[in-house]
């Protein structure tokens, strides 16, 4: 992949690691830790020295049952932070937002890429995305986060998201976004069950034939806990699990809480990749 990302250029099969800033109150895994900007942006330095390629600050929890948060709200959360961050000369800062005014908020106060969990399909969003310039994450979920989990009914989940993946694609193309600038997300635990989530790890060969870069985003999620019976707090290990299955499958980018854990993993599951008979 070659993707420019503010400052950076990623290039190459990585992997790259995207590290979480979550300016929530109520974040499944780390909800109130990073309310106040300040200690936010302590968070994201602290990530970047661990070794993170970019952080992704949100503002609204989006686990499974989530209510919305409304738009000014979202975007009083994430637009200090990303401010403080740009002000001590970190990034690259992308932004985990649905919402174009909370995007156009945070674009304004520096963020290089936006994260969207809605797949860009939002009015509005993709144009926005598209007039910026800038690269977005393009992840795959049904529905809000409030009912998503009554819509994780599939036959081939594997290639019911990758045809759904494909035409919110097609659809930001169309609205401007250059293709090259979009990278795909099967949206770990977003409208699917534990098992649904292990077969799109399982099938990530079938969405590296989109031709787009890979991000998932396994870190910490429920799956592990279906799989090992481990509380949120306590699921590192499989989390490493993951990351290596992704990074074996050809993933780009990684989005996780861990980045020095996760930074190791990686590292070593690349290595296993490129020493690959070809
Ligand atoms: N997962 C979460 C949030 N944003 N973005 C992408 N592209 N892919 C993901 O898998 C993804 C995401 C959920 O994790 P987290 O931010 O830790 O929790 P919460 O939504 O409760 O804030």
């Amino acid at each position: 992949m070659r993707i420019r990302i503010g400052a950076r250029l990623l290039e190459g099969a990585g992997p790259f690691l995207m590290g979480v800033v979550n300016a929530t109150p109520d974040s499944f895994s780390d909800g109130g830790r990073y309310l106040d900007p300040e200690a936010a942006a302590a968070h994201g330095a602290r990530l970047l020295a661990e070794g993170a390629d970019l952080l992704d600050v949100g503002g609204e929890s989006t686990r499974p049952g989530a209510p919305p948060v409304p738009e000014e709200e979202e975007a009083r959360r994430v637009v200090p932070v990303i401010e403080r961050l740009r002000a001590r000369g970190l990034g690259p800062i992308s932004v985990d937002t649905r919402k174009p005014a909370v995007a156009r908020a945070a674009l304004r106060a520096g963020a290089d890429l936006v994260n969207d969990v809605g797949g860009l399909a939002a009015p509005g969003m993709a144009e926005l995305v598209a007039e910026a310039g800038v690269p977005a994450v393009l992840m795959h979920a049904r529905g809000t986060p409030a009912e998503m989990q009554a819509r994780a009914i599939y036959g081939d989940v594997v290639a019911e998201v990758s045809a759904e993946l494909e035409e919110a694609l097609a659809r930001a193309v169309r609205a401007g976004v250059p293709e090259e600038r979009l990278i795909l997300d099967p949206g770990i635990g977003f409208a699917k069950t534990a098992a649904q989530s292990v077969a799109l790890l399982a099938g990530l060969p079938r969405l590296r034939r989109l031709g787009r870069p890979l991000l998932v985003g396994p870190s910490r999620k429920s799956f592990i806990g279906a799989i090992a019976g481990a509380p949120v707090g306590e699921r590192l290990p499989g989390t490493l699990a993951a990351v290596t299955a992704c990074v074996l499958a050809g993933v780009e980018i990684l989005r996780v809480h861990d980045v020095a854990a996760a930074r190791q993993a990686a590292a070593v599951a690349a290595a296993v990749r490129d020493a690959r008979a070809p």
